[in-house]
């Protein structure tokens, strides 16, 4: 049985329904063997507030997670760029741990260190920018002053405008920076990274160190699901599955 699983940007969404149910047969068939689950961010589409657990799309995956938690499982969660509002009413409800980003393990002998990576995307200014903005509590604790109704709208109009300006934007700048990778390596030394958001599932042997950046899901769009974790072996090796 693997000692840790590590799974990220599954953008989970009710008008996802294959997803949706490949990331509920993940955790009822492979994540309930693991003795530690490290759900390193985007797990949703976008969270809009906790005030949005009561749906009832929301409450099947709490209550599927809770179920693991309940059996054992040992849970843990890194904000990710589209679920950063997830907090501590959600964390209650299924049981997860909250960890700050970035976040250093030892387990199994190994020294790892598991991030969301968005904070890796230094040629993003303006992204950049944007996330140290609605990172801050005072942000966040502004923005959650409106109705929730009103929260989805705002979120949803931001998608629209990202849908028509991401082609605009170069590969290359929505990938991480190789610096800030080299510096976060050089802070945490000898550690194995651990990372997703850029959806380029690879291992990376970097000149500090290994770097497994693991790849998001879509079952409904693609004619071949696509997604997958990475596991961590009692001995210490780290395996990508595949859906
Ligand atoms: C996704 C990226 C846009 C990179 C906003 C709360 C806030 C969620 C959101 C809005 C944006 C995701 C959900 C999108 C990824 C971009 C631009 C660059 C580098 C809030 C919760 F701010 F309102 F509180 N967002 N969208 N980018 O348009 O899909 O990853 S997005
Ligand atoms: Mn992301």
């Amino acid at each position: 049985e693997p000692i840790a699983l590590f799974v990220s940007d599954i953008h989970l969404s009710e008008a996802l329904p294959k997803t949706t149910t490949s990331f509920l047969n993940f955790l009822n068939t492979h994540a309930i063997h693991a003795e530690h689950v490290y759900l390193l961010g985007d797990l949703f589409e976008y969270w809009a507030g906790d005030d949005d657990c009561d749906s009832s799309y929301h409450q099947q995956i709490i209550q599927a997670l809770r179920t693991l938690t309940d059996r054992g499982v040992q849970m843990y969660w890194i904000a990710g760029n589209r679920d950063f509002l997830i907090g501590e009413h959600f964390a209650s409800l299924t049981g997860i741990q909250m960890l700050n980003d970035p976040c250093q393990l030892l387990l199994a002998g190994r020294q790892l260190l598991v991030s969301h990576g968005d904070a890796l995307c230094t040629d993003d200014v303006d992204y950049m920018a944007f996330r140290s903005a609605v990172r801050q509590s005072a942000w966040q604790a502004q923005f959650l002053t409106k109705p929730l109704p009103e929260r989805k709208a705002i979120i949803e109009g931001m998608r629209h405008a990202s849908n028509s300006e991401q082609q605009n934007k170069s590969m290359a700048i929505m990938d991480v920076n190789l610096s800030a990778v080299s510096k976060l390596h050089q802070q945490f030394p000898n550690s194995v990274l651990i990372h997703g958001h850029t959806h380029r599932t690879a291992l990376h042997h970097e000149a500090e160190g290994l770097r497994y950046v693991l790849p998001d899901w879509d079952c409904d769009h693609a004619d071949k699901p696509r997604g997958g974790w990475l596991q961590l072996t009692p001995d210490g090796i780290l395996n990508f599955v595949h859906l």
